[in-house]
């Protein structure tokens, strides 16, 4: 019996696990969104599987993370952030797979609902330990921007060119945001009450507060980001009552949430570089 225990021990392995930072890595990335490409290089491509599903063969990746994109209407956009997102994801040596969330019409765009229904339903495909809800329109712009999660909710926007400052005040969180499955149902994921623009990201943070946590970014010159520039969509306007509802963050957040997301799917596909989840939703009025 000794015996057969030594051999157990000597036979054991550790993983091979992916480096922290991949050898890869370029680090910053000169853009010009003008002129970017949305070609995917091919031996990028021929690892992607179907549903825009990545996982690194030489090595055993630490995480694996969903990226939830939430979208309607901005197929150029997309194109854009795909090419760019497999490209820079498989230098990480990170286990991925992306999710675009479309919310059909008629119903006013809601960023936080699409975000939760993208977690519950990546969850439901393949179990992640990392959630990135990611604005279609945002090129990261330094590849040691590690799309992982952290102790403490991340926000990986530290910079954005489309504001003047880096980020327009201290308690920002829009953009990109990054969840363990624990920290998102601590804080019962995104408000489903917030149609057009606006305020969800708000509400999020007081949702991070009021539950005891707090959330963490990069330094700025890591956690810069491109933003495509676009016209205001006349689908998602500016809501009025955005203030109003950011007001009330605290009281509502145990019923409204990603435990109350209230949609129904019209279609999951499985296409090459991501997997479409299309759902429509009927808008409290
Ligand atoms: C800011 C935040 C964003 C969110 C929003 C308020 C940054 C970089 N981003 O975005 O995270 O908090 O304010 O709601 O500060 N979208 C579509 N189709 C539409 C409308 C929106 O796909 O018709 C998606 C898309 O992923 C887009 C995101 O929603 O990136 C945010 O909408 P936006 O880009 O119009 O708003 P923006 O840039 O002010």
């Amino acid at each position: 019996r000794l015996h057969n225990d030594s051999i157990i021990l000597k036979n054991f392995k550790r993983p091979n696990y992916c480096p922290l930072w991949p050898e890869k890595l370029v680090g910053r990335m000169d853009m010009d969104v003008a002129v970017i490409s949305t070609e995917i290089s091919p031996a990028v491509q021929e690892s992607i599987a179907e549903g825009g599903v990545f996982k690194p063969e030489v090595c055993s990746p630490r995480e694996r993370t969903a990226i939830i994109i939430p979208y309607r209407n901005r197929e150029n956009h997309l194109k854009v952030l795909l090419s760019h997102l497999h490209e820079v994801l498989q230098r990480q040596m990170i286990e991925y797979g992306i999710y675009v969330i479309e919310m059909a019409f008629p119903a006013q765009f809601n960023r936080g609902l699409l975000a939760n229904v993208g977690f519950l339903t990546s969850s439901s495909i393949r179990s992640y330990t990392c959630y990135i809800i990611h604005d279609v329109d945002l090129l990261m712009m330094d590849d040691r921007n590690m799309y992982r999660c952290g102790r403490v909710p991340r926000h990986l926007t530290a910079s954005n060119t489309k504001y003047t400052k880096r980020l327009p005040y201290l308690a920002y969180f829009g953009g990109v945001v990054a969840f363990t499955p624990e920290q998102f149902w601590k804080v019962n994921g995104f408000s489903n009450l917030y149609f057009g623009w606006g305020g969800e990201d708000d509400d999020m943070v007081y949702r991070i507060f009021h539950t005891g946590q707090h959330f963490s970014r990069p330094k700025p010159i890591i956690g810069g980001y491109t933003a495509i520039e676009h016209d205001s969509d006349s689908t998602n306007p500016v809501n009025p009552n955005r203030q109003a509802l950011v007001n009330s963050a605290r009281r509502r957040m145990v019923d409204d949430g990603v435990r109350s997301v209230m949609y129904q799917r019209l279609a999951l596909e499985f296409k090459p570089l991501y997997t479409w989840v299309y759902i429509s939703v009927q808008e409290a009025k």
